[in-house]
């Protein structure tokens, strides 16, 4: 019996080793010496592809190049508005060799919505491609002590200040690299946590390490090298401009010499070529996409049959889903985990042990090492014991520094006891297996991606006529969530579904569109503070 007093409880798998006083960089290519002449990254639609040896030379040259060239210093902050493509990697761990910090974003994201994080975090170049560069160069020069962009796969444009990649990294430009301290910020990916808008959670080069070290437990995967005797090749379509992507997938892959199978934008032909071709033993999913490789008529079992692993994660993983691929897959050998994390959690907490009992059904598994978690009452705050639903808190190594700029938030999220409030409702078994049973946060999950009901209510609230707007997530087989608006418009005012619809479409990318639809309704119903009610609006509207 693991049963605390205090409600805390420990990970079944004891504390996580000690995190070694290294940057993320030092830390992810530390054993490459093994793998130095393997492929380490390959996109799947051009075919470009780089070893290891390559990746690490050019993410050196980048780092120096970014220091001298272009002038940047320790700590400023770098933007990435790319897709996921292998040279990714080169800029991203450029940047943060040279005791830079990375933000993150939505290539498909509006210009406003770019703008605005960029602006908020105080971005100081953009990295781009092609495709993207006229939104960099309108955007860049507005923000504040802006030096230079960067476009990858393009040419020197100095009357735009932009540098070509290549020729960057080809010049040979030399600096001193700067010692990078554990606690200093590396990543600042944005998420609006339990309430309001979207917001940089400051992860340290520590709190990155720290969450692969935890990984490492033999109860959770023990061997790097797959069943077929050779390394994992890992397929992966998920943002790498997302915590689950980047950290997740990204970061864990290189450091364990895997081979990554990049695709810059999904779309079924090249997932599905790309299966054919590579034949990965490695998928990191979110249900949505397990869903469409379960139910297109187009995949068959052939395309499944290299995979060996299967990691899901981001939004609760159905049994029913779960069976309806395992029926596809055909082979009960494949290990299908799910995982559960937060963006401030860098991002893994619990993951489903390679051997868990078939019975845990629906689990999101057992506290990562070195991670507690306490579960407590929504009404009263008291600890829960086992199968008594309530929030789940967590607290470990990988919990960020805080939100930037924004105590009160960090204040009530982090309480003063370090413990993460995670807005999510929980439950746990004898076994110290957890389940994820709701969501007691106003956070939408649209495909695993986060969508702030508070960024659209605002956005509402722009439009002529408009005199309230509240919006909430609805289920939706595909999507699993999708965003609906209640809306209260001045009397007399003409105004309909569609011209809401229209409005927000053209404001912020697709997965945030009002697909749930759009209600006219009386009055908002709200707390005596003002706090929407979402609650009762669901309840109230099925
Ligand atoms: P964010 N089941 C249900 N809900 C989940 C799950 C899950 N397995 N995982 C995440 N969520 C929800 O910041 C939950 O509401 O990070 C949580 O608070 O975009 C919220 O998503 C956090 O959303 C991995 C690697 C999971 C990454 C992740 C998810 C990171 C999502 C497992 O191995």
């Amino acid at each position: 019996q693991i049963r605390h007093n205090s409600g805390i409880l420990k990970s079944p798998l004891g504390p996580c080793t000690t995190i070694p006083n290294e940057n993320i960089v030092q830390h992810i290519y530390k054993g490459i010496d093994e793998w130095i002449e393997e492929p380490a990254a390959t996109c799947a639609v051009s075919g470009r592809s780089y070893t290891y040896g390559m990746l690490r030379m050019l993410i050196n040259r980048c780092a120096q190049a970014l220091l001298s060239h272009c002038g940047l210093k320790s700590g400023e902050v770098v933007a990435l508005l790319l897709p996921n493509i292998p040279e990714y990697i080169i800029v991203c761990h450029g940047a943060m060799e040279a005791g830079l910090t990375v933000t993150f974003v939505n290539p498909l994201y509006t210009p406003d919505e770019i703008k605005r994080q960029f602006e908020n975090a105080g971005v100081k170049m953009i990295i781009t491609i092609p495709l993207l560069l006229e939104v960099a160069t309108t955007i860049g020069p507005t923000l504040p002590g802006y030096r230079s962009t960067i476009c990858i796969g393009g040419d020197d444009d100095p009357s735009k200040n932009v540098h070509g990649l290549m020729s960057l990294l080809s010049a040979g430009y030399e600096a001193e690299l700067p010692e990078i301290h554990p606690d200093q910020l590396a990543l600042l990916p944005y998420s609006s946590g339990t309430t309001g808008l979207p917001k940089g959670v400051m992860l340290s080069h520590r709190n990155l390490v720290a969450n692969m070290i935890q990984g490492d437990h033999p109860a959770l995967i023990g061997n790097i090298t797959t069943r077929s005797g050779e390394k994992h090749k890992a397929l992966t379509v998920l943002p790498f401009f997302h915590i689950y992507g980047f950290n997740g997938i990204m970061n864990i892959c290189l450091r364990l010499g895997s081979h990554i199978i990049t695709i810059p934008r999904f779309t079924p032909e090249d997932y599905l070529k790309a299966l054919e071709t590579y034949k990965p033993t490695y998928l990191f999913v979110v249900p949505s996409l397990l869903l469409f490789l379960a139910s297109h008529p187009n995949v068959t079992k052939e395309h499944l049959s290299s995979i060996e692993e299967i990691t899901s994660g981001a939004a609760p993983l159905t049994e029913g889903l779960l069976q309806k691929f395992r029926q596809k897959l055909d082979n009960p050998d494949v290990m299908i985990r799910q995982g559960y994390g937060m963006t401030e959690t860098s991002p893994v907490t619990f993951i489903m042990p390679k051997l868990t009992p078939p019975s845990k059904i629906g689990t999101i598994g057992i506290l990562y090492p070195g991670t507690e978690a306490k579960v407590i009452s929504l009404v009263t705050g008291e600890s829960m014991g086992t199968h008594q639903t309530g929030e789940l808190l967590v607290r470990g190594p990988q919990v960020m520094m805080g939100y930037l700029k924004n105590e009160k938030a960090t204040a009530e999220t982090i309480d003063e006891n370090g413990w993460l409030h995670t807005g999510d409702v929980v439950y746990y078994d004898e076994d110290h297996y957890f389940y994820i049973v709701d969501r007691c946060k106003e956070l939408i999950k649209v495909k695993g991606n986060q969508v702030s009901p508070t960024e659209l209510e605002n956005l509402i609230l722009e439009i002529e006529g408009i005199i309230d707007a509240a919006v909430v997530g609805v289920p939706d087989e595909l999507a699993g969530e999708v965003p609906r608006a209640y809306v209260v418009a001045k009397p007399g005012e003409n105004i309909n579904e569609e011209d809401i619809k229209k409005f927000i479409s053209s404001k912020v990318t697709h997965y945030k569109k009002l697909a749930g639809g759009v209600k006219f309704i009386q009055a908002i119903p709200r707390n005596p503070s003002g706090k929407i009610l979402r609650n009762e609006l669901k309840i109230q509207n099925p």
